[in-house]
């Protein structure tokens, strides 16, 4: 094992990228049926709060036809749209076998599917968050570019030992973005996307505070794993949020350095509000412990 926590060889049956064969023909009609289901509920919620493009890239790919979409199928017409493409693997990967992937328009995506009895708990990211939560996002032009400069970033983020800095970037933007537009707040994160209470929560709840995005801050706000954020990030744009990428982060990781965290609850004297939360959620029982 290294620090952490993966073995360095991929596991049996898996190529020396960690990819294996989506072997789309050994779903059962039951694995089946479970896509077909969290597909109906969330693309029911999701006109009126996802963002546009997210819409439009699951029209796009027309992901629900047959169940669990086929990659080959799938990876068409992401190809034609964005040169992007779906790959297979076990689940997590290595972070360094991650950006990989990514730096070469490649998105690593579980090939296994939740069990009926837990459509609303994950432990590590199946087909259902990661095909139907993030890759309608790489039909997006802008989106698409943003990721594989994500993925070229990770490799300079581990060199300079600041690789948990960097992993807030993408944790409070493709997986818990939002994004503003004339309509009002609307969703592009993965995260939120893929889960029913949370499309809900980060939109309506005033328990989070929902903060203008600023790079810098975001990579000193810790998150949580294991229940709704406490505070969400808002992009003006998503070419804004490409933009932000567009500059070299090794002065930035400097000062990261020797700048400390922000709490998660924390409202900063330069911070753009859109929310400031009332924490009620995070404060009560019903918060994860
Ligand atoms: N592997 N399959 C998979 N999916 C992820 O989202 C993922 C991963 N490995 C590492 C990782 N994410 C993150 O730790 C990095 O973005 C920092
Ligand atoms: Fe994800």
């Amino acid at each position: 094992m290294s620090a952490d926590g993966f073995a360095k060889c991929p596991p049996p049956g898996a190529r020396a990228d960690w990819t294996i064969d989506q072997g789309w023909e050994a779903y059962t009609a039951a694995e089946h049926a479970v896509w077909i289901t969290l597909y109906e509920r969330q693309s029911a919620m999701l006109p009126g709060r996802a963002c546009e493009p997210f819409l439009r890239g699951l029209e796009a790919l027309d992901l629900h036809r047959s169940g669990i979409p086929d990659f080959a199928r799938i990876n068409a017409e992401l190809n034609r749209l964005t040169g992007w493409s779906v790959v297979a693997v076990p689940g997590l990967v290595p972070d360094e076998v991650f950006f990989d992937h990514l730096a070469n328009r490649r998105f690593p995506a579980g090939q296994f599917i939740r069990k009926p009895d837990e459509l609303d708990y994950l432990q590590e990211p199946d087909i259902f968050h990661d095909v139907f939560g993030h890759v309608p996002m790489l039909t997006d032009p802008v989106f698409a570019d943003y990721m594989q400069a994500y993925g070229r970033g990770g490799q300079r983020a581990m060199q300079m030992g600041r690789l948990h800095n960097l992993a807030r970037l993408y944790w409070y933007t493709v997986e818990f973005g939002l994004l503003q537009t004339p309509q009002g707040l609307r969703i592009y994160g993965a995260g939120i996307v893929s889960s029913r209470s949370e499309s809900i929560f980060a939109l309506d709840d005033p328990s989070p505070n929902r903060l203008g995005f600023d790079l810098e801050r975001v990579m000193r706000t810790p998150y949580r794993i294991d229940d709704f954020q406490q505070v969400y990030f808002v992009i003006p744009s998503l070419q804004a949020l490409l933009d932000a990428t567009l500059q070299d982060f090794a002065p930035i990781y400097r000062r990261l350095a020797r700048a400390s965290d922000i709490g998660i609850e924390r409202i900063e004297p330069g911070d753009l509000v859109i929310t400031a939360g009332t924490q009620a959620y995070a404060h009560s029982g019903a918060a994860a412990q």
